[in-house]
Formats: structure tokens, sequence, C-alpha cells
């Protein structure tokens, strides 16, 4: 009963309904034909990478079908739909995920074995498109493949980085950052839409006045603008016909602005205005970055946010003209405070650009948003100098103090004369230079705020946002994390997949929770042999792209012991090498000569500001050109840099993981995701209780865990008691050689200096509590160690924490976040004339 001619130009008609024949032989037929029609090459003159892109155009074909399908559907049923606003998604690579959640693997790689290749080797080609840094990034990728897979209507909105994160390259033992160029061989999976643009304005000033009717209005009166051009890539449901879409944003220049500039005889302006354009979305920021004076990273924030709503009030628009049921059609989800900008220019939507009074705007608004907080590190937490902010976005600098007067006269309706509670809970904050708030912001704008572990979300309530959760208690809720077990365990471990699926059925990748099954299995001799005998066959595997990226030959049958995540103080890479130069301390005098051999492997990169992270970086590469080459030790210690870890590498590297170091200090990690995969595919893990450990520890029992180190009571109880890191320095006999054969210069080539500023910061501040936790630690590892020895207990414990880490799908967070504060409800697609056999 709607009015049709409201969506006239858009679908209207049933989509074509294409037939693919799913068979072998039309997969050859269609490759031979792709590689003609998209890269004109016949068989003989193609190069590997023309096959690649050929068969990810056979690939894409199919999955446009589902798509065309489930955007036609959600349109027809105008459900609910779910607008995820992420600055980052870290996606990894696309078309072995899409073989695989189409359930067409086994004719794919049959058909590409018949014509010569490997689709092992096919799937190398693939560049990943490295949009974002690292957790958070690699969440909302993991959500959108969870959400299609639970058949929910959804967007996921964000920015189409030229360059994403730099790759790192290893020289000298020196971490280098070269540009990520990620698009330069093509990109299949995207689909731009050039004739869906949207003109985004910056700058100016603003202008009040009366309108025609006699109200207050104020109009912005922009300096320059850029258009905004989408890119889509379909994300698959696992197992279902849904399909959703990821929407990049590109910035591009106006083609008018070069006109009139030209027209000026000033074409280099024109360019010049052309090239500025562009920038906005030119580069991914590293996080961690010490300095924070970036106006283009504020651009980028507002550029996509404004495209995002600006689409999301279009297709809004197509089915209907009552703003006020906005919130029961959408609910925008924000990714940490990125995007929290949204918040105002959603208000300026609605009364500038819509005409709402203020209190109208404000109930809608606040009726849409939700916002989920990542960190609890206080350097993490957004800010904006106000001057900056009201040059880049004069109108919203405007709104947001609206926003903050209306607010503070509630807090002080609460909470009256409470002076401290108002500048706490400001959206500006006034100590020194006067900056904007944006988690404040976030909170005020949003009708629900959760964090992403249990422990994070109570030291949200009683730190960072602790007024916030006393004045409305209600909109506080956790979300612990999950990730997709399709990605992370189905198609980076096809060997453990296989297993499960023999010995529980094949529904468990849709039903985490079915994983309980293999309890029973860990009991079970045979079994255990062929769980110990897929884990082998993953470290080989490693051990060959190890040999490969490093030159370094590891043997598998060592205990790899693996920390892969960002360099970063707090993730304390520096207390596993401690550890490790005590161990090689002790061999080296002729004890622990009982301990298994070990290759501790570490991968991760630091952000090209941040010097003692890049430090960490050499330490590591320093320890392992001694300790690797050290005949004494002869091959009992090894110690890998792995460079440039992504998802693709990652894919690689949990599978093979025998120990998974989660070693945060506690309080500091909000969830951790790593620790996740680790253990879906059957990693053991030594770690704090600190983020999401917590859980993991419960869930799969602390006796299948190697717990150490202070609680985070314990971490700030020290603190507050006045930590002396240099006492527990003077105490630990072990800890002092291990320090000062780091400064001693053993694994600086002789050079004292090098490793000063790290060796520094620890004995003066030691601001993450690694020598509170050496001892702790280093005795914890030995107890890792003595049980590696006996493989049948090991085993039994690697099969346990599988059988229990069902929880830690993406499914079940996503399911809890549309119960709980979405109130989405599934819509299924049925795809027609679709022929595969889900293998
Ligand atoms: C956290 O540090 C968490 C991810 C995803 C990171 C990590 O512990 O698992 O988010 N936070 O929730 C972050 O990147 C900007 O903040």
């Amino acid at each position: 009963s709607f009015p049709m001619e409201k969506f006239r130009g858009t679908i209207l008609h049933h989509p074509p309904s294409h037939c693919f024949d799913n068979s072998v032989e039309s997969i050859k037929a269609d490759l031979t034909e792709k590689l003609f029609s998209m890269r004109a090459k016949f068989p003989e003159v193609a190069t590997l990478n023309d096959y690649y892109l050929a068969l990810s155009y056979v690939v894409r074909d199919r999955v446009l079908h589902r798509w065309i399908h489930s955007a036609h559907t959600y349109f027809q049923q105008a459900s609910r739909t779910v607008v995820y606003l992420s600055a980052e998604y870290l996606m990894g690579p696309q078309l072995g995920n899409n073989i695989l959640n189409l359930g067409i693997r086994k004719q794919v790689e049959q058909a590409v074995a018949e014509m010569g290749l490997s689709l092992e080797d096919l799937l190398e080609q693939e560049e990943e498109p490295g949009l974002g840094n690292g957790g958070l990034g690699r969440l909302a990728a993991c959500y959108l493949d969870s959400l299609a897979t639970l058949q929910i209507p959804a967007f996921g909105y964000g920015i189409r980085y030229e360059f994403g994160i730099f790759d790192q390259q290893i020289k000298d033992g020196w971490q280098v950052e070269v540009t990520d160029r990620w698009l330069r061989l093509g990109n299949p999976w995207e689909v731009p839409h050039p004739e869906r643009r949207y003109e985004v304005r910056f700058g100016g000033h603003t202008e009040a006045g009366y309108d025609a009717q006699g109200r207050y209005r104020v109009r912005w009166v922009p300096e320059r603008s850029v258009m905004g051009t989408p890119f889509d890539t379909p994300v698959l449901g696992y197992g279902v016909g849904n399909a959703i879409i990821l929407r990049l944003w590109q910035a591009e220049a106006r083609e008018s602005f070069d006109f009139q500039a030209f027209n000026l005889g000033n074409y280099y302006k024109a360019v010049d205005d052309k090239v500025m354009s562009e920038n906005i979305t030119k580069v991914l920021y590293p996080n961690d970055e010490p300095e924070a004076g970036r106006r283009l990273r504020l651009e980028q924030q507002y550029f996509f946010v404004a495209c995002s709503l600006a689409d999301m009030l279009r297709i809004f628009f197509q089915r209907d003209t009552d703003l006020d049921r906005l919130p029961d059609k959408f609910v925008v989800q924000l990714n940490d405070t990125h995007p929290a900008v949204a918040v105002a220019e959603m208000m300026r939507l609605l009364i500038d650009d819509n005409g709402l009074e203020w209190d109208r705007a404000w109930k809608i608004t606040t009726g849409v948003f939700a916002y989920t907080n990542h960190t609890l590190l206080p350097e993490a937490l957004e800010t904006w100098n106000v001057d900056l902010f009201g040059k880049v976005l004069p109108r919203h600098l405007e709104i947001i103090y609206e926003i903050n007067h209306r607010f503070l006269m509630e807090v002080n309706r609460f909470f009256p004369g409470d002076a401290g509670r108002l500048s706490r809970m400001s959206l500006f904050s006034e100590a020194g230079e006067k900056r904007v708030r944006m988690a404040n912001l976030a909170c005020v704008g949003s009708r629900a705020i959760n964090g992403v572990a249990a422990l994070h979300t109570d030291l949200l309530k009683q730190t960072v946002l602790k007024d916030f959760h006393e004045l409305w208690p209600e909109k506080f809720s956790n979300k612990t994390n999950g990730v997709t077990p399709r990605r992370f365990m189905a198609l980076a471990n096809p060997g453990l997949a296989d297993l499960i699926t023999q010995s529980i059925g094949a529904t468990w990748l849709r039903d985490m929770d079915r994983l309980k099954g293999l309890e029973p299995f860990a009991r079970d001799n045979a079994f255990r042999d062929q769980w110990a005998e897929v884990k082998h066959q993953c470290k080989v595997r490693l051990a060959a792209m190890i040999r490969k990226k490093t030159g370094m030959a590891v043997d598998p049958d060592t205990l790899f012991d693996i920390q892969v995540k960002r360099i970063h103080e707090y993730k304390r890479q520096h207390l596993n090498v401690l550890n490790i130069i005590t161990h090689y301390r002790r061999l080296k005098q002729g004890l622990d000569m009982d301990a298994p051999a070990r290759t501790f492997i570490f991968g991760g990169k630091a952000a090209p500001g941040y010097v003692l992270a890049k430090l960490m970086i050499r330490l590591i590469t320093g320890v392992a050109d001694v300790v690797n080459h050290d005949p004494d030790i002869n091959g009992r210690i090894k110690v890998v840099f792995y460079p440039d870890f992504n998802v693709k590498n990652a894919q690689h590297i949990y599978p093979a993981a025998d120990l998974s170091e989660q070693i945060s200090t506690a309080g500091k990690e909000a969830s951790g995701t790593g620790n996740m995969k680790f253990a879906l595919n059957g990693a053991l893990t030594i770690g704090t209780l600190d983020g999401a450990n917590v859980e993991i520890c419960q869930a799969v029992g602390p006796e299948n865990f190697f717990l150490f180190g202070l609680t985070a009571d314990q971490v700030a109880a020290t603190r507050q008691a006045g930590y002396r890191p240099c006492d527990v320095y003077d105490g630990n006999e072990e800890l002092r050689a291990a320090m000062g054969m780091i400064s001693g210069g053993l694994f600086s080539g002789g050079d004292p200096g090098m490793f000063a500023p790290l060796i520094d910061s620890l004995l003066n501040e030691d601001r993450f509590m690694v020598l509170a936790d050496y001892a702790a630690y280093v005795q914890c590892q030995e107890q890792v160690g003595r049980a590696f020895l006996k493989p049948d207990h090991w085993h039994a414990m690697s099969i346990l924490n599988v059988a229990r880490m069902g929880m830690f799908s993406s499914d079940r967070s996503i399911a809890e976040y549309c119960r709980d504060i979405w109130h989405v409800e599934p819509v299924p697609v049925v795809v027609p004339d679709e022929t595969c056999d889900i293998d």
C-alpha cells in the first residue's frame, strides 16, 4: 500500500534470475570467458594475476546474484535495517571467503586444477584491502559476516582509503613502512556507483535569520565542498541466500569547481583543488600515533558520516515521508567515536535541511544512535581542538554547543550544584586548550552504550564513563566481542574444520554451541592423534611460510609460541622478550635442559610515530639474531619476527599455534579478538585476567588455561600504593641479568645506547607493570613447558578449548546486539535457480 511512484527509478521488477551452473565444466567455461572479456587475454599469455582476476569475476557474478535478490527482498519488505558506521574495515582477502560461502569450493578447486592451476596459488595472488589498524577494523568485518549470516538487513559504511595500513618490511631489524598500494592490480570485488554521489561541505561560516514563516533558522555558508562516490562490496552470509553491502566512500573533486577556475584562467588552482579534495580519502591514519593535530582526519570522519547519513535518508525517503519514523526503520551503530560527529550531522540534517524543531530532531537523533566503546586508554579517547573543529565544521560546533547547554541543564536537574560532575560530563574539556570530547558526544547522542567484554564494560562504568552510567544506567550493556568461524576456522584451517565436521556434523559453522559435542572426543586416543596430526600439518605449512618470508628454518616439532597483534607497550611484547632472554640465559648456564624446544613467533605493526614500539621490534629481531645463531642453544630456542602481519598472514598463523600469548596489563586490553582466533584453532592461552581472556578462561576452564599476573584491581592497588619498578628490579636477580643483557648491548651489536629508552621507561615508570608481572610470567611459562611434554594431556586440553569456545562466535555477539540494542529481525532471502551443493 505504499506509493509506488516514490521509488520509480529504483528496483521495481523482480531481479533477473540467472541460473548459475556451478558444475566443474561451467566454471571452466566461465573462467575462460572472463579471461577474454575482463582481461583481454587467452590462456597462453595470461598471468597468474589474470587468472586470479578472471576467477574472481566468475565468483563475483554469483555473489552479485545473491546480493541483487537480497536488495530486492529487503527493499520490498522495507525491513528495519542496521547501519554500521566504522572508519575501519579489515576485510581480508575476498576470493576464498566468497567461494566458501557460495558452497562451491570443491568444484572450483577441480575446475582450476583441470586448467593446470592451483586454487591455493590463485588465492595467494589477492592483495587484501587493509582498511583498518587492528582489532577494531577486523571486528567490523566479522560483524558484517555475521549480520549477513544471521539474515539481518544491514549496511556497513566506511571510507575507501586509497592507501590502507602500510606494508611492513624489516630492514636491519627495524620496521620500515611501505605504502600499501592495494588497488594497483585492480579490485574485482567492488562496484562503483558514480551516479549516486553526495556533496559534502566544509568550512565557511553560519548566518542566522528568520525564514518565510518567521522561524529562526541558521544557514551554513561553506567555503568548499567535495563529492563522495560509493563503492559497494557485497558480503555473503554462510549457508543462506542473504548478502549485505559494505559501502565505502571515495572523495572526489566537484568538476564545477574545476570549470570555474578554468574560466578564470587559473587552471593550476583547479588541479590543486582536485588534489586537495581527493586527499580526504587518500590514507588511513595509523592509531597509537602520539600527536594528533590532524585536520585531515577530522575531515575524513565528517566526510564519510555525511555521505552515509545522506544515503540512509535517501533510502528512508524512498518509502516514507515522516521523519519521526526514522528510528523505527534504522538503527545506526557508532563503531567507537570516529563517526561520533554523526550525532551533530543528524541534528543538522533534521533542523537545517528538513525544517524540524530542536526537540523533535533530538528525539529522532537519540532514537537512532547507539555507541560502542573500544578502549579505556585515556590517550586513545578522541578529542578535537575547538578552533580546528570550528574551522572545519562551524555549524556542527554550534550544534554541539547547543546540545551541551541543554544536556548540562539536565545533569544539573539530577545532580544540583555538582560543579565537578558538570565539568567532567561537559562535551567540552576546558583544562588547557578547549577541546570537544567525542566520547561524551557519542554517549549523549545515543540510546545505548556498550563495552566489548565483561571486564571492559565494568571498568567503563567505574571509570571513563562513570558519570554517564550514574545518569543513565539503563543505556549500558556489555556485548562481548566475537569472531567469524567461517574465515578463521573453515577457511584458515580446513583440516581442523573437516575433522570437526566428521565427528559432530556440519552445522557447527552456523551454530557454534554445537562444538560442545567435541568434549567427549578429548578422551578418545584415536581422535587426539588425528587432532595432533592436523596441528602438525598447520605447523609444517607455517614453517614453509616463515622460510619463504624470512629465509629462516624452524622445526615444526617445537612448541610454537606466538604473539601476533599491534606492537604496543600495554600489550607487552617486551615481557615476552624478557622471558625469552631469561630462558636463553638459563640454557647457557646448563639449566632448564629438560624444557621443550620452542619457536617464539612475533608479528605486528608499530605505528610509524611510536618510537618505543618500533624499538620493541628492534629488540625482538636483536634477540633473534643472537639466540638463533648461538651454537650452545642448538635450536632449543628460535625467535622469528614474521613481517607484515595482516589478515592474510593471520590465516596462516593462528592454526599453527600451540601457545597463544595474551599478556596485556590487566585492565588495558578492552577485549582482544586474536585470543579467540587462537583458541578456536586449538592453541592454549597464556594470559592475564584482561579483556575477553577473563571470559575465555571461564569458558574453557582455568585448568585448560595458563593464567598469571596481577588482576585489574591489583594493578590499580599496586599503582595506588606507590609502585616502584626499581624495587622489583633490585629484588630479582634473573630480571636484573636479563635487563642487563639488553642494556649491555648484547642484542644491539654492542651498542649500549640503543635500547636505553625502553630500559629507562621500565625502570623509572613502568606504566604497564611489566616488571611487576615478570616473575609470575616466567614461572607460568615453565608450567607451559612441562605441560607440552605430555602430548596426550596437551591435546586433550586443546580439544576442550575448541569445544568450549562456541560463545566467541561473532554470530553470538551479533545476535545479542540484535536482541538488546538493535531490535531487528532476520529477513530470509530466497535465491531462485541456484544449483550449488553446500560441501
Ligand atoms: C581494543 O584495543 C578490541 C578491539 C575490538 C580495540 C581491542 O582490545 O578487541 O578494539 N580498540 O573491540 C581500539 O582499536 C580504538 O580502539
